[in-house]
């Protein structure tokens, strides 16, 4: 089934010059890109999007982390996308991610994880739906 799902390259990502590398290992994946943007998140929009973490000991370090610098949100559509995706980044935690993933080759840590990935196709619609409206998402012709 075709699936949306949301990308995040976090600010460990830019900061590292790596946005470039991470989105040749997404397209060569077989994703397309709907829609990309890089802009800087306020406390409340990282703490917004990240609410269902709310309360849990890491929480108001990701906040702190997601708004200390840029990051790109980029919403991908495929096949299989919540699945493939996941596949392709790793675990959270770069300890247990398997080799060749996206967070086992740049992450530096279970926070400062390189990438953000929606967990369910109903979610992937709604975080895409949190950075970019409808026009902002392009089919291919
Ligand atoms: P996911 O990004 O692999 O879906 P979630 O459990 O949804 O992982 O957590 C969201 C984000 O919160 C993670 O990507 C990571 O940045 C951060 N995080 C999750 N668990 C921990 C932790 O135990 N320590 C520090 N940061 C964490
Ligand atoms: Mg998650």
């Amino acid at each position: 089934m075709i699936e949306r799902t949301l990308a995040i390259l976090k600010p460990d990502c830019v900061r590292k010059n790596l946005t470039g590398e991470v989105i040749a290992r997404i397209e060569k994946a077989g994703f397309k890109i709907l829609g990309m943007k890089k802009i800087k998140l306020t406390k409340e929009t990282a703490g917004g999007f990240y609410a269902v973490h709310k309360g849990k000991p890491f929480y108001e370090g990701l906040v702190e982390f997601m708004s200390s610098a840029p990051c790109v949100p980029i919403a991908l559509e495929k096949d299989n996308a919540i699945a493939d995706y996941r596949t392709l980044i790793g675990a959270t935690d770069p300890k247990d991610a398997a080799p060749g993933t996206i967070r086992k080759l740049f992450a530096d840590n279970k926070g400062e994880n390189i990438v953000h990935g929606s967990d369910s196709p109903e979610n992937g619609k709604i975080e895409i739906g949190y950075f970019f409206s409808e026009k902002e998402l392009i089919e291919l012709g």
